[in-house]
């Protein structure tokens, strides 16, 4: 740069000493005047590197804040989890990204039938998952906790202790979407797991609580999921606790009810007459909107609906899920908290 401004001033002074017309010593002048800005500018590989940099920053800016969806979510909670000064490890950060906005990759199922004392739903039983078209049952998981096996059942529990365990079903924070018989009821927030073992049956349980809501039905379905848990409305059947609806969305609707047979209970589904077993229930709960509950809802998103039906008795209750493929009826997830 240096020599280009020494030879600028010798060429400036040739001219002066030729007699060059002034446009040529005008033109020198500009160079000359423009010289010391020019030293200023950065040499070529800096630019580089800073114009690298900010095509970086744009393009993370755009992901992390544009991006739709479960990705935006992903990379937000994953920027989240980085580890903070000061924090204690990042054990629980990297439990909220295993969440995507409330999601489990599980897709955890609870059932509630149990209002508090301002006649509210505070509280749900989980029935299970699924997963890339697979069902997934409690004891598919491992549970890490104080109390797990049925001999810690035996050891004595402090006053109010709360079993809350560590298991992939349900982590926590996943927010449920409830359903009733023939309606979406709203969406509601569940707890850690809290693990029981029943005595009359040695099951491993798990409990949520969730945000209380109000509903004006006693059995709800919770599904954990972004899909539509009811794309089809069951109508109400005449008969106590039968639904109608085209449960595997094949254009032919099925009706769902309970009925006696050769002195059996049995709910059965009825495709224009052809009648598909689904379960025995209990003589008494034939003509009981109580003790026998029926629900239709698409619990794992592939968009046919499951038949839920739970038995209640003055000793327990159990709540079994089945489904529709090819005609043919198979239970997928089972609770029971007795014999
Ligand atoms: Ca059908
Ligand atoms: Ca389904």
């Amino acid at each position: 740069m240096k020599r280009l401004e020494e030879a600028l001033e010798i060429e400036r002074e040739r001219y002066k000493r030729e007699q060059v017309p002034e446009q040529f010593k005008r033109k020198v002048e500009i160079i000359l005047e423009n010289l010391p800005e020019q030293k200023r500018r950065f040499p070529s590989w800096t630019r580089r590197l800073v114009a690298a940099a900010a095509v970086l920053f744009i393009i993370c800016s755009m992901i992390y804040f544009q991006v739709p969806g479960k990705m935006g979510g992903i990379l937000k909670q994953a920027f989240n989890s980085l580890p903070r000064k000061g924090s204690e490890g990042n054990k629980e950060e990297i439990k909220k990204v295993a969440l995507v906005e409330g999601e489990n990759i599980y897709h955890p199922v609870v059932f509630t039938n149990y209002r508090n004392e301002k006649g509210e739903f505070s509280k749900a039983q989980v029935l299970g998952g699924s997963k890339d078209g697979k069902w997934f049952s409690i004891t598919d998981f491992n549970i890490v906790g104080k109390y797990t096996t049925d001999a810690d059942f035996q050891k004595p529990m402090e006053k109010d202790f709360i079993n809350y365990v560590d298991i992939d079903l349900v982590k926590g924070n996943e927010v449920y979407s409830f359903y009733s018989n023939t309606k979406l009821i709203g969406k509601s927030k569940g707890g850690k797991s809290i693990l029981t073992i029943p005595p009359a049956n040695g099951a491993k349980l798990l409990e949520v609580q969730t945000n209380s809501f109000k509903a004006d039905d006693d059995f709800l379905i919770g599904i954990n999921g972004q899909w539509n848990g009811m794309p089809r409305v069951p109508e109400g059947l005449w008969r106590p606790n039968g639904y109608s609806v085209d449960l595997d969305n094949d254009g032919t609707e099925e009706s769902v009810y309970p009925e006696m047979v050769n002195g059996k209970g049995r709910v059965v589904i009825d495709k224009k007459g052809d009648k598909i077993l689904i379960q025995e229930i209990a003589k008494v709960h034939v003509d009981d909107t109580k003790g026998l509950k029926i629900r239709l809802v698409d619990i794992n998103g592939d968009g046919n609906m499951e038949i839920i039906i739970r038995e209640s008795f003055y000793y327990g209750t159990i709540v079994n899920a089945y489904e529709l493929v090819d005609n043919q009826v198979k239970k997928v997830l089972q609770y029971s908290n007795c014999e």
